[in-house]
């Protein structure tokens, strides 16, 4: 049986067109004219054909009408929406980091800004303030702690945290030997270098510095350089294997510095040979030299890479390019490593300072905090 159908195009031969297409050349077109219908979106123009073709019911136009992806389509926007939750996610938690900060007494609230401005992780923003707050008696005391009180007490539990250990360990009860390790460009060489003055030249103890570092061009040349300015011997160790040798023949040494080549993450080879060779000495106090500008973040991820060499120390440099010293203070504090120095610019010796907790607390808060803890 035929029956009658309506196309619609922008011109009538658009629309026979459109017709012929779907029901075949032999359309038989009945009626054409203007389309005064409701349905003037779908074109100016309609014509009406005759076909045998059976069509199925006409399902009616939902408002909601959907485009169904393709694959291609689909697996792009699971991607877009995966990047977009992971987006959230941080948001959430870096909102969800500063609720706490609402459940401090009101005394605590400004310090608590402060200590979060500065780096301090907020987890122990938390601990040190929750600490203040019970040894201060904060919640039931009538009576309001003023500001220096509330400081003393902040830098009384972050000192109790935080371990410092200035001098080199004395293997065999005299000599001392001192490896530094760390990122590329984290300031071992210059570090180094101010170390070999303090305990090389101006105790006048027997002295030899020894680079590890043949991996780069002429790297071992900055390290020469600073040991003939200083007066040192210096020695390359161009293979781990040739460090226990030459450890062995510098033996009658009082004082070792060792510098090392900072391996980046796509020196894996480098990294563990030399924390091997460095692990069949134990006499060597391997101190960890990191940057004070990266994040606490940044931080503990050299931690867990550089913890292979099984670092006993820390050493903060470039702390004079910061003036937000709670990063690196709270990865200190939550590795409960102790800081041996602080290098506070390029010039070598004067930019190191041995570490003290006053000088800590003073890196923290300012000259006040160093007087109100000391
Ligand atoms: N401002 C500032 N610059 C520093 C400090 N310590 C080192 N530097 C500078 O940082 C740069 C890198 O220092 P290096 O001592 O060569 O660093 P490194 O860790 O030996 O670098 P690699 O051997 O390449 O891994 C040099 O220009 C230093 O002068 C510091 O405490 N403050
Ligand atoms: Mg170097």
């Amino acid at each position: 049986m035929s029956s009658r159908r309506t196309y619609y195009g922008s011109s009538v031969e658009s629309a026979v067109a459109q017709a012929r297409q779907e029901l075949g050349e032999e359309t038989l077109l009945v009626e054409t004219g203007l389309n005064t219908g409701g349905n003037r979106h779908l074109g100016p123009y309609a014509v009406t054909v005759e076909t045998d073709a059976v069509f199925p019911e006409p399902v009616p136009e939902s408002p909601f009408t959907m485009d169904v992806p393709s694959p291609e389509q689909s697996i792009g926007g699971l991607k877009a929406l995966e990047s977009e939750v992971g987006r959230l996610s941080v948001l959430v938690r870096s909102l969800a980091a500063h609720l706490p900060t609402f459940s401090y007494v009101p005394e605590l609230q400004t310090a608590a800004a402060q200590l979060e401005a500065s780096g301090l992780p907020q987890a122990l923003v938390s601990e040190v303030l929750e600490r203040v707050e019970r040894r201060l008696n904060l919640r039931q005391s009538p009576v309001q702690a003023g500001d220096a009180q509330i400081r003393r007490g902040i830098a009384s539990e972050l000192e109790s945290m935080l371990a410092v250990s200035p001098d080199p360990r004395a293997s065999d009860g005299t000599r001392r030997l001192i490896a530094l390790v760390g990122p590329p460009g984290a300031g071992k060489t210059t570090t180094l270098a101010k170390l070999a003055m303090r305990y090389g030249v101006s105790s006048r103890a027997p002295s030899v510095i020894l680079s590890t570092d043949c991996y780069r061009v002429a790297a071992a040349d900055q390290m020469r350089a600073y040991a003939a300015i200083l007066g040192l011997p210096f020695v390359l160790a161009e293979t781990p294997g040739s460090l226990s040798r030459l450890l062995a023949e510098h033996r009658h040494k009082e004082v070792v510095l060792i510098d090392t080549p900072g391996c980046g993450p796509n020196d894996q080879e480098c990294f563990e040979e030399w924390s091997l060779a460095f692990a069949a000495h134990p006499e060597i106090e391997i101190q960890l030299v990191l940057p004070a500008i990266a994040r606490y973040e940044d931080l503990m991820h050299a931690w867990r890479r550089w913890s292979q060499f099984h670092p006993v120390k820390l050493v903060f440099t470039h702390i004079d390019a910061t003036r937000f010293h709670g990063g690196w203070l709270g990865f200190a504090a939550s590795t409960g490593v102790p800081v041996s120095s602080l290098s506070f610019g390029q010039r070598v010796p004067e930019d190191l300072e041995m570490a003290s907790k006053p000088l800590l607390m003073q890196m923290l808060f300012g000259g006040a905090a160093r007087a109100a803890s000391a």
